[in-house]
């Protein structure tokens, strides 16, 4: 029993099969990991591969990715031990879609299992190759509508391929089966405007399998065997990038988005006092014109959802409940029912913000990242702030989310600087590096090895045999 136990701990640590690790905690324990990595220092070893922001995901012997090279988009699997590539495939289409200049078409990573893998692009649609590179199914999806161009990865739950497919217009949700790629189900979400977040699963204490997506404006969460939405809570910020997690039977959750911060709220009349007052030509939508110059949006095409140059009564919505949502970081008890926006949102924190990066739960201490190299922990039970300080040499932006395994904490700005923490609540610095190449995505960590991708290469990072 003993040694069956201790195998199947063993082997589940032996993988990182989607962003963040296993379900997005950003954790893999077990085993020693490197106090300081740079592009000179503990590296096992390097793979030059194409441009692309996904992170890897890693099976018993295998490390996917996507990229993109000539406007193609790439699938490409590694030898997990050596970093030889195995084999590479271009999606079968290649549709160029607009996007923000820091997101990028191969920015939704790979997820995989044992045997297959399986990728989303934003310019294709969802594709699931086996281990060898063989092709299983493809399901084309889009053109997309998503001001910034598509960025959640999809996630795997009970047998079905989960992509959430949030964007200005037709926002929907599907499931397809693993196996096949048939659609199990799909559900519209009107509601919805464009986010990025990659959902989280888990089980009801009713036993169903819920997918938690945080959203425009909402969380909501969803029955995975049927597509039922079982509970929402309200008051998130209109933009959301970050990767829930989740501790015993709590989610956090951190929303930022411009213009989202506390002081920057402004009630904004209704749409039918805004015709009333200011539609010219009674078309019954809203010029640029014709909007006072103190309620203009500062993106007019990001509120313009249909992009036909007016405001109508659904964008000018979505444009005041920008102006009167605010970004936080909150705890939210699981296994609700309905709208739990009062009953289970345990707190809300709305100080030191991250943007892009999720937040690492690590060891009952909370770690937020925010640009400019300032790192907040906080108590997970309550919310209260325990130390906010600067990354010495790291006063940067941050996209890679933080993570972490044997009592270290692992933090890589975009320029490529590297923290490692001796984490606590009162966290002090082990080391620090430099990649000398940006990052942006998410380290992956399992056995021991930190693997980090930057704009030209992926790396192995090891702690030398016997280090302690
Ligand atoms: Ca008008
Ligand atoms: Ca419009």
């Amino acid at each position: 029993m003993l040694v069956f136990l201790l195998l199947s701990i063993t082997l589940q640590g032996s993988e990182w099969t989607r962003l963040r690790g296993p379900n997005g905690s950003g954790i893999a324990e077990g085993a020693a990991l490197p106090n300081e990595i740079s592009a000179q220092k503990n590296v096992h070893w390097k793979s030059a591969i194409p441009m692309g922001k996904s992170s890897p995901a890693i099976t018993a012997d295998r490390i996917y990715l996507t990229g993109h090279e000539n406007g193609k988009l790439i699938t490409f699997a590694l030898e997990r031990k050596t970093g030889r590539l195995l084999w590479r495939i271009e999606a079968p289409g290649h549709r160029d879609e607009k996007r923000n200049k820091l997101n990028d078409p191969a920015s939704p990573s790979p997820v995989a299992e044992a045997n297959n893998v399986y990728v989303f692009f934003s310019g294709y649609g969802l594709v699931s190759y086996t281990k060898d590179g063989k092709e299983r199914w493809r399901v084309p999806m889009g053109p997309f509508t998503n001001f910034h161009g598509m960025g959640a990865s999809p996630v795997l739950a009970d047998g079905k391929v989960i992509m959430i497919c949030d964007q200005d217009q037709d926002a929907y949700l599907i499931a397809v089966n693993q196996d096949t790629g048939k659609t199990e189900w799909k559900v519209e979400r009107p509601e919805m405007v464009h986010s990025f977040s990659t959902p989280i699963t888990y089980r009801n204490k009713r036993g169903q399998t819920e997918v938690v997506i945080p959203g425009s404006y909402q969380m909501t969460s969803y029955d995975v065997a049927t597509g039922k939405l079982i509970w929402k809570v309200q008051g998130l910020t209109y933009q959301v990038k970050s990767v829930p997690v989740i501790a015993g039977d709590v989610l956090y959750f951190n929303g930022w988005a411009p213009g989202g911060e506390p002081d920057q709220r402004m009630d904004l009349p209704d749409f039918p006092a805004m015709l009333k007052n200011y539609d010219q030509n009674k078309d019954g939508e809203l010029s640029k014109d014709e909007v006072p110059k103190a309620m203009h949006p500062g993106t007019w095409d990001m509120q313009d959802l249909n992009k036909n140059g007016l405001l109508d009564g659904k964008d000018w919505q979505y444009y005041r409940m920008r102006r009167t949502s605010t970004n936080s970081s909150m705890a939210i008890r699981l296994n609700g029912e309905g709208d739990v926006t009062k009953s289970h949102v345990l707190w809300t924190y709305q100080k030191s913000l991250p943007d892009v990066p999720a937040i690492l739960h690590y060891r009952n201490v909370l770690y937020l990242i925010r640009n400019g190299g300032i790192l907040q922990t906080l108590d997970p039970s309550t919310g209260a702030a325990i130390k906010l300080g600067r990354l010495p040499h790291a006063l940067d932006e941050y996209y890679a989310s933080p993570v972490a395994g044997d009592g270290k904490v692992y933090l890589i700005s975009r320029n490529g600087n590297v923290s490692v923490l001796d984490a606590s609540g009162e966290w002090s610095i082990r080391s620090t590096g430099e990649m000398n190449e940006e990052v942006f995505a998410t380290p992956a960590i399992a056995d021991g090895h930190i693997w980090v991708r930057t704009a030209t290469a992926l790396y192995d990072f090891a702690a030398p045999a016997g280090a302690k």
